[in-house]
């Protein structure tokens, strides 16, 4: 079901007994092209979604914050005092609360005086599935921050609240993120792509044309569970720094393809393997935004597909589920498909014609059944506007 700003506010006024000042809302986000390659201050291009969480905020009289949510029975308590620190004690900020108190401890550390506010009720509530890999944890922290934002009058730009939401996942749920997913939560907007430099931290948004070309992007969940604060993530984050250290540059964004002979020379194969993931990725990027610049987005298949070998065979973050979405996609006549996110679960896209996402979706219904895999979701997404005040 979709969220809406005024159901939100009336679960507040539920929870809470009074109206609340305002709802805030903050969309997840499909990462069109450009994996892993956002901590390698290299270049992504995703788009924020039409599902988000929204977040309704009403103001206290004392520090206690408290949130109630429409997914997790349990309110989550903190107080400012707790967050009005340099560094968060172990175990002060566990469970989904840990992403919005993680926000309110990193507009700290960007500068906020914690001392100079006062605490609120929310009550948060969100149609991004959680676990798909859509980024349900930046919508519910670019909510939030948007609406402190506003709330506090804090004054921080776009770029800042991205970056604030980042340092929250990062040290308040332990999560080694890059920053694709708040940025493109925040600068996104309607049929527009967030290409950005994750080095410079500029962006752009570009004109997607799906709407004008009857283009839809097919989301396939494959309800494989995923968690980045843990294993395989951290790990490739780690090759690639290894795979920079050993190149001699500061991070992979510094190679391009040209560089790639010499790191088969000095690299063993697995991190050649993920650097070389790294490299074309980023050259992949770019090409997108220019095919889709100069023939439009029917033109930019092939680099979606390609985008989903080099993810499968050199970063070996796809598992069978996923490829399994996106060859059943691809065989239906898809554009292009691919795993988008973190990977070892989660969602793949394809980019469909209008008129066959139906026809799309029920095969690849049919080839998890038949190969005994557990039911995946499928449905469609709209490139949509970014994070902001909504009621
Ligand atoms: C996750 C992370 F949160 C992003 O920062 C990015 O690294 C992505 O995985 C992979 O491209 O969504």
């Amino acid at each position: 079901m979709m969220t809406s700003p005024r159901s939100t506010a009336d679960s507040f006024s539920a929870h809470y007994g009074h109206t609340p000042d305002g709802v805030w809302r903050g969309p997840g986000r499909v990462n069109l092209i450009g994996e892993h390659t956002d901590y390698n201050d290299g270049f992504v291009f995703p788009f924020a979604i039409d599902r988000s969480t929204a977040v309704a905020v009403g103001s206290r009289d004392d520090r206690t914050v408290r949130m109630t949510t429409d997914f997790a029975d349990a309110a989550a308590t903190v107080s400012l005092d707790d967050l009005d620190v340099e560094q968060l004690a172990d175990g002060t900020l566990s469970g989904w609360s840990a992403y919005p108190f993680g926000v309110i401890w990193a507009m700290r550390h960007f500068g906020a005086d914690l001392c100079q506010v006062s605490g609120f009720d929310a009550h948060i509530a969100s149609d991004v599935p959680a676990g798909a890999g859509l980024s349900s944890s930046a919508a519910l922290m670019c909510a939030v921050a948007v609406a402190l934002n506003d709330e506090w009058q804090l004054g921080f730009d776009t770029q800042t609240l991205a970056r604030i939401g980042q340092l929250a996942e990062n040290k308040a749920v332990g999560a080694p993120t890059g920053i694709m997913d708040e940025s493109a939560s925040l600068f996104g907007q309607r049929d527009h792509g967030v290409f950005l430099d994750c080095r410079s931290l500029d962006s752009e948004v570009i004109e997607l044309g799906f709407e004008q070309y009857g283009l839809d992007v097919l989301v396939m969940n494959t309800r494989v569970d995923h968690a980045h604060a843990t294993g395989g993530y951290a790990e490739r984050r780690a090759s690639c720094e290894k795979g920079a250290r050993l190149m001699g540059v500061k991070s992979l964004r510094d190679l391009d393809v040209d560089d790639l002979e010499r790191a088969k020379r000095e690299l063993d194969d697995e991190t050649f393997r993920r650097v070389r993931h790294i490299v074309t990725e980023n050259q992949r990027v770019l090409d997108t935004v220019r095919t889709l610049r100069t023939e439009g987005p029917a033109a930019i298949g092939d680099l979606l597909n390609a985008s989903h070998v080099s993810m499968r065979d050199d970063f070996e973050i796809s598992v069978a589920e996923l490829d399994l979405a996106v060859e059943t996609a691809q065989a239906c006549g898809a554009i292009g498909a691919r795993m988008t996110g973190g990977g070892f679960g989660g969602a793949a896209i394809a980019l469909v014609a209008h008129d066959r996402v139906g026809e799309t979706a029920d095969a690849v219904m049919q080839a998890f059944a038949d190969a005994g895999y557990r039911a995946p979701e499928c449905f469609t997404v709209h490139p949509d506007d970014g994070a902001g005040r909504a009621l």
